[in-house]
């Protein structure tokens, strides 16, 4: 099929944006049906493409018949507008009980519910970047995204729009995800209750995370692009739960990395391979222009093993002009601020069979009880470390990565980031930057079936 790219989401007024969200029918599958639920009833949902500092304001409303909050990951939000799971659009007429079970006992009074719609305020005072929306909802985020509930949101900024980079059509966003299907085309996803309003959580056999079989690409199976012989900026996304991917061009090529979660990097980078885990984000060019036309191209995931090896193909079809081109020195990259603090957080399996949890230092999500209270606009060093692969994801703040088991960063983990990928036994240090806002965020692991089984923690910026 050919790749889709969403649709960019229109105002209704200049800087106010609404979107519902609703269940659809899309034949996702060649021949079949699949009950997505999306934002604008697609998947992915639009593209909100943006300006650096354009005060937007997005009113959500809920046609599900599930509670959501919506996250911007990566945005610099004022704490009442980030998502907290807890903090929850019900669709209008809809009663709703905060779900019980032992999964995940927290206090009541924490709960926060709108009726029908609300508004997220997006300051967005922050440099161009790649973001992304999706569903956050207390412990049952990972079947929600899983059903559809994601989509990107450009900061676009004079610094970024002046430099020779492809543009246009040759700026493709790619949310790259898995997921897997039952005959009928409908998602199969392992939830103990599927109706996603009592029992959290999902069978036994799938703790360690949910991976699927086919691979998406902005919603389709496998998608071919048909591309010029020229160069081309891919906003590689990985949304899928717990999947990570290690992307590769064959045949041979290379990506040229210019930015990373959090926007461009001060100098490009060339990769061979580039390893992302869920929720990270690569700004890269792909250059097609050596290949002849008639060439394919695959970005293939060499982590995958089957089907789920392959992502999707670039179909170079006729030569082109191609004005763009790749500076040496892309952007200005501040210099790390001295650290005023150091904090340490274990991300780890606790408990025996049957009553295991992901927990953050030995505690699973207590909303409302921080475990750290980082001074607004000072730095921290935060030092991750970890039984098993757990992306690791901050709320508001950015990061560079300082080391991994005391050793220079891997060269993918370059730039201002917000989302790193800590493997198994590894500790890894980053220096986080927070500004903004005062108030209350989360750091999580962005496996999502982690972070349902409560890995994931309060911060509180003072
Ligand atoms: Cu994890």
């Amino acid at each position: 099929m050919p790749l889709p790219v969403p649709e960019t989401a229109v105002p209704v007024r200049p800087g106010q944006y609404e979107i519902v969200q609703r269940a659809a029918k899309l034949e996702t599958i060649p021949g079949t049906t699949t009950e997505i639920w999306g934002y604008g009833g697609t998947f992915p949902g639009p593209t909100f493409d943006l300006r650096r500092g354009s005060r937007t304001v997005i009113r959500v409303r809920n046609e599900l018949p599930v509670p959501t909050s919506t996250h911007l990951h990566g945005g610099v939000t004022p704490a009442h507008s980030d998502g907290y799971p807890t903090d929850l659009v019900v669709a209008e007429g809809r009663g709703f009980r905060p779900h019980g079970g032992d999964h995940s006992p927290h206090d009541l009074s924490q709960w926060t519910f709108h009726h029908g719609a609300r508004d997220y305020a997006y300051p967005l005072e922050q440099r161009a970047a790649t973001l992304w929306y999706h569903d956050h909802r207390m412990d049952f985020t990972a079947p929600q995204v899983w059903r559809g509930l994601a989509g990107f949101l450009l900061v676009r900024d004079d610094e970024d729009d002046a430099l020779p980079l492809p543009k246009g059509e040759r700026d493709l966003p790619l949310m790259i995800c898995d997921r897997a299907f039952e005959e009928d085309g409908s998602f199969r996803y392992p939830s103990l209750d599927p109706t996603l309003l009592v029992r959290p959580g999902v069978r036994d056999a799938f703790m360690e995370g949910v991976e699927g079989d086919v691979i998406l690409v902005n919603g389709a199976p496998w998608p071919f692009l048909d591309v010029d012989a020229a160069r081309y900026r891919l906003r590689l996304l990985n949304a899928s739960s717990a999947r990570r991917l290690q992307l590769r061009l064959t045949p041979g090529g290379r990506f040229v990395q210019i930015g990373s979660d959090q926007g461009l990097l001060a100098t490009p980078l060339t990769h061979d391979a580039i390893t992302i885990s869920p929720g990270e984000r690569f700004d890269v060019i792909a250059d097609f222009s050596d290949h002849p036309a008639g060439t394919e191209v695959t970005m293939v995931n060499t982590l995958g093993v089957g089907a789920a090896r392959d992502v999707m193909r670039f179909r170079v079809r006729r030569r082109a002009p191609d004005d763009s081109r790749i500076p040496k020195r892309l952007s200005q990259v501040e210099p790390a601020k001295a650290a005023v603090a150091v904090r340490t957080f274990d991300f780890r399996r606790t408990g025996q069979e049957g009553a295991a949890a992901w927990t953050i230092n030995g505690q699973r999500f207590r909303p409302g009880q921080p475990l750290a209270t980082p001074r607004l606009n000072t730095s921290e060093i935060w030092r991750f470390t970890s039984d098993f692969h757990h992306p690791v994801h901050v709320h508001l703040a950015r990061f560079q990565v300082l080391s991994r088991n005391g050793k220079p960063p891997a060269p993918t983990d370059a730039g201002w980031k917000d989302t790193v990928d800590v493997r198994p036994y590894e500790v890894v240090d980053v220096l986080a930057r927070f500004e903004g806002y005062r108030g209350r965020y989360l750091l999580h692991c962005h496996n999502l079936e982690h972070e349902d089984m409560a890995m994931m923690a309060d911060f509180e910026v003072i």
